[in-house]
């Protein structure tokens, strides 16, 4: 008779069995708890529910109730969140390939549902690898690639991660009891997961979670890097290298966007066409380069940290406090929101809202100088924004206008 996978005895690997299973599980889930949690912390650092322009996911109803004021303290949080969300989903590959493996079985086994309760089941499991592929494809692409998924990122993700979480935390709740079980009594109990005429085998169990293992620290070795400056940064082969050459010198750190890219030229940014244009409760103020230069510069040491969970050591940013730039215009005291546009005509980045906390820490900055040099076309010249904590998508470059105001 000619074997088909839903037969018992086509899946014949004697790795196969209670004990991978729920160890694999039970790293993924303390892993996926922490993708799942950082994942929304990423969300709320764009600061949604402040303007349409910071939110890629303006249908999401209900579920963005946990939705909060993103601090700027410390001011390496977002590096610390995100980093940890890209490097972690990076690395758990291995095991949730290794975990899918492990179950393939159940997958294909026959009859579809033998109750309505395993036919739940059923339907929460396709729920579940589904959602599980769904979101580490999604991520990876998002990271290593200028993104070719249909349909923008974020929604795809986002929407991805709740389904995905939810089908996640009902396994959780049936198997971990069960899982634990088996890890307490290391011998294999009767289970159909064990192939009932396995092959010889190849490999030990605990050589097979080696190689898993060492799957993974391949990966994160290859990846951790991207959260710092120097050697660990050339360590980073994973890391997203799509951004332009940062070259060396001052201004010798990652670049997002190239000025080229975002359709930047010299004539736009040059000192007679360049205006920044400032606007507040007492009217519209004009603002050259060199009038900047008059105001009080301050300095702030902040990294930039972005999305795709690379970030950069602090860099020494210097320029005119955003919330002098506030007072300028008639907030004195008490700055309100920001509304930032850029010199750019296309592009999801090319603007951003500021929240009046952002505003008023003294650290937060239009930028002129980094590292004690002008700011390259590259990094924003002739201003960008530099605000303590946020994503990189809000530290807005090429700036040309600020509109003071509650948003
Ligand atoms: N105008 C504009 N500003 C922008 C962007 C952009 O595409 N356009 N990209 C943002 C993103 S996503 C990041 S991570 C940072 C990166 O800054 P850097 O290129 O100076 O490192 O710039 C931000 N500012
Ligand atoms: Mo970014």
């Amino acid at each position: 008779m000619r074997r088909s996978p839903s037969s018992p005895g086509f899946w014949r690997s004697p790795l196969r069995g209670p004990w991978l299973t729920s160890v694999l599980g039970v790293v993924l889930l303390g892993g996926i708890t922490v993708l799942f949690v950082t994942g929304l912390v990423s969300y709320a650092a764009y600061n949604p529910g402040l303007s349409p322009v910071n939110d890629k996911t303006p249908d999401k109803g209900i579920l963005g109730f946990y939705l909060f004021s993103w601090p700027t303290d410390p001011p390496w949080l977002y590096r610390l969140t995100q980093g940890v969300h890209v490097t972690l989903g990076i690395t758990l590959i291995p095991v949730l390939l290794a975990k899918l493996w492990s179950v393939i079985p159940k997958l294909f086994a026959l009859p579809p549902a033998r109750s309505l309760a395993h036919a739940l089941e059923r339907i929460s499991l396709l729920l579940l690898v589904g959602g599980a592929l769904f979101e580490f494809v999604t991520g990876i692409l998002n990271v290593q690639l200028d993104y070719v998924f249909p349909g923008s990122f974020y929604p795809l993700h986002f929407y991805g991660a709740w389904v995905f979480f939810a089908a996640f935390v009902a396994h959780a709740v049936l198997k971990t009891p069960k899982a634990l079980r088996n890890l307490r009594h290391l011998k294999e109990e009767k289970d159909d997961l064990v192939s009932p005429r396995p092959a010889e085998p190849t490999v030990s169990r605990r050589g097979a979670l080696w190689f898993v293992g060492g799957g993974s620290l391949l990966l994160f070795a290859t990846t951790a890097g991207q959260g710092f400056d120097g050697f660990p940064r050339r360590t980073a082969l994973l890391a997203p290298h799509g951004g332009g050459d940062p070259g060396s010198g001052p201004n010798g750190f990652q670049i997002n966007k190239t000025a080229a890219y975002a359709g930047i030229d010299e004539a736009q940014t040059s000192g007679d066409a360049w205006r920044l244009v400032v606007v507040g409760r007492t009217g519209t103020v004009r603002l050259s380069r060199a009038d900047l230069l008059q105001l009080p510069l301050h300095s702030s040491a902040l990294p930039i940290a972005c999305v795709e969970g690379w970030s950069t050591s602090d860099q020494w940013w210097r320029g005119v406090r955003l919330r002098d730039l506030a007072a300028l215009v008639g907030h004195e005291g008490d700055p309100p929101d920001v509304f930032v546009e850029s010199l750019q005509r296309r592009g999801a980045f090319r603007r951003a809202a500021l929240r009046a906390n952002q505003v008023a820490d003294p650290r937060s900055l239009l930028a002129l100088y980094v590292n004690g040099e002008e700011l390259s076309p590259d990094h924003g010249y002739p201003a960008r924004i530099i605000v303590p904590a946020a994503p990189g998508v809000l530290n807005t470059k090429w700036v040309a206008r600020l509109t003071f105001g509650d948003l």
